[in-house]
Parts: structure tokens; C-alpha cells; sequence
């Protein structure tokens, strides 16, 4: 576990599965929309999904996916052309998607978010996923005001390498212009933990739907969301162990 900040002066958040139920309610759905739409006749279910998640990037995801398929074309440029379109076709259907659903963000998102704005905390985004993607879910959530509260936002096209590397937390600490010991994350799957750990912050997690049964080593606390058992606050966001979960 890295060391606890004495004071908090920025909270970088996650964003599928820490802000909002994205994976299973959308990126899923929009995957599956884009296999029909290309005439392909896969589908990723739910626990199937939940194995595909271990590889971060939508992109990386489907060329994991192909590379076990009998069916898919073979390795090489055909198949990295495919994996690009389909990706393509996903990120273009995924802002339907998510207004259809009308997503919320996760318990308590929105009441922390507002805290640390009310408090000068400053806030920012370290994500693996496309710019696009995070621009549509914060606009839903926060309208079109979102980069008022997010003064730093890190995306997939900013880092070169995906997480569990550090390249996100690190680049969103430069750009903060604040010390990781300054600064902490909030993640909810094991490879963004580990993402965090390395850029030297401290991390709480939000167990996402996918990482129920995930150990977390060296987070700061682990819990179901930012409501359960109790609300986290800036008040208990520094304590280790605060709102555990057996
Ligand atoms: C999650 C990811 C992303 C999304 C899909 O990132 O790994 O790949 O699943 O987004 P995080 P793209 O938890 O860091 O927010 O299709 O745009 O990659
Ligand atoms: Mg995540």
C-alpha cells in the first residue's frame, strides 16, 4: 500500500466500472451491436465479458478474442483490420447506447464529485478507454459542463500503454501538477489498482460488477460503492481500511 496523503490536493478517478456501470451495460451491448452490424454471428455474454475484461482496450479485446476463434480471420492484417472497424463501429454506437439506457453514475459518484468541488479538491480522469467514450458518459452525467470538474483528463489516446502500466495515473499526475503523495485514485478492478500503485498514488476500490471476486491487494479500502455500508466522504476518503468489506 503507498503511502496515505496528509492532505488531499487531487482525487484522479477511474472511469468504466469506478463511475459508472459502462462495461456490463454498454460496452458490452455496443460490441454485440457492432458484431450484427458487420454480419458476424458473435456475441459476448455477460460471463464471457467478465473473462474478456482481464485485457484492457476495446481494440486489444477483440484481437484476444479472434485469436481463439476458429472463425475469425487469420492472425496478421485482415484480422488487426477487423478488430479496427469493429472497434470503430462500437465507440460510434456506444453514445446511443448509453443515452437509451439512461446509465447512472454509481452510488455516491455524483455526491463525491460534488464534495471535492465544493472543497477545491481537483479532479481528474486516468482511463483506458477512448476519449469519446468518456466525453459521452460525462456529458450524460455532468452535461456540457463536464471539463469545468475535470480539469485533467487522461484517455487511451494519451497513453500509449494501457493498465495495469502506470502511463495514465503518471501523465494525469504531470498535468495535475501535483505529487502522487498529494494525491489518491479511486479504481474497481485489479489491473487499474495495479496501475495506480505503480504511478505511486494510494487507491480506494469500488469492486465493479465484474471483480466481485477479485482480491485487491494494497488498496487503501476496498468497498461496494462510495454509499455502502456507509457515505464516503473527504472526511473518511483518506482512511485506510474506511468502509471495509469482509
Ligand atoms: C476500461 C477499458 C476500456 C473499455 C472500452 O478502461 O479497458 O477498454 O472497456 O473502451 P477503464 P474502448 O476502466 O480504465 O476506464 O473500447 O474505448 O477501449
Ligand atoms: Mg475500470
Amino acid at each position: 500500500m503507498q503511502a496515505v496523503p496528509a492532505e488531499l490536493q487531487a482525487l484522479i478517478w477511474d472511469v468504466d466500472g469506478t463511475i459508472a456501470e459502462t462495461e456490463r451495460d454498454c460496452h458490452r451491448v455496443a460490441f454485440n451491436q457492432a458484431f450484427e452490424a458487420l454480419g458476424l454471428p458473435w456475441q459476448w455474454d455477460l460471463g464471457t465479458y467478465g473473462e474478456l475484461l482481464r485485457v484492457a482496450g476495446g481494440r486489444e479485446r477483440l484481437l484476444f478474442d479472434m485469436s481463439r476463434r476458429a472463425d475469425a480471420p487469420p492472425a496478421g492484417p485482415e484480422r488487426h483490420a477487423l478488430a479496427r472497424e469493429l472497434h470503430q463501429c462500437k465507440n460510434r454506437l456506444y453514445p446511443r447506447t448509453l443515452a437509451q439506457r439512461k446509465l447512472p453514475a454509481r452510488p455516491g459518484v455524483m455526491r463525491l464529485v460534488a464534495e471535492c468541488q465544493s472543497a477545491g479538491v481537483q479532479q481528474a480522469v486516468a482511463t483506458t478507454s477512448s476519449r469519446s467514450n468518456v466525453a459521452a458518459l460525462f456529458a450524460s452525467l455532468w452535461g456540457a459542463g463536464w471539463e469545468d470538474i475535470f480539469s485533467v483528463v487522461v484517455c487511451a489516446e494519451d497513453a500509449a500503454a494501457k493498465k495495469p502500466d502506470p502511463t495514465a495515473y503518471t501523465l494525469a499526475l504531470q498535468r495535475l501538477g501535483v505529487r502522487a503523495a498529494h494525491a489518491m485514485a479511486i479504481e474497481d478492478s485489479p489491473s487499474g489498482l495495479k496501475a495506480a500503485l505503480g504511478a505511486g498514488l494510494a487507491c480506494g476500490v469500488t469492486r465493479g460488477a465484474f471483480f466481485a471476486q477479485d482480491d485487491f491487494p494494497g488498496a487503501l479500502w476496498l468497498r461496494d460503492d462510495l454509499d455502502t455500508p456507509t457515505p464516503m466522504t473527504l472526511a473518511t476518503l483518506l482512511l485506510a481500511g474506511s468502509g471495509n468489506i469482509a
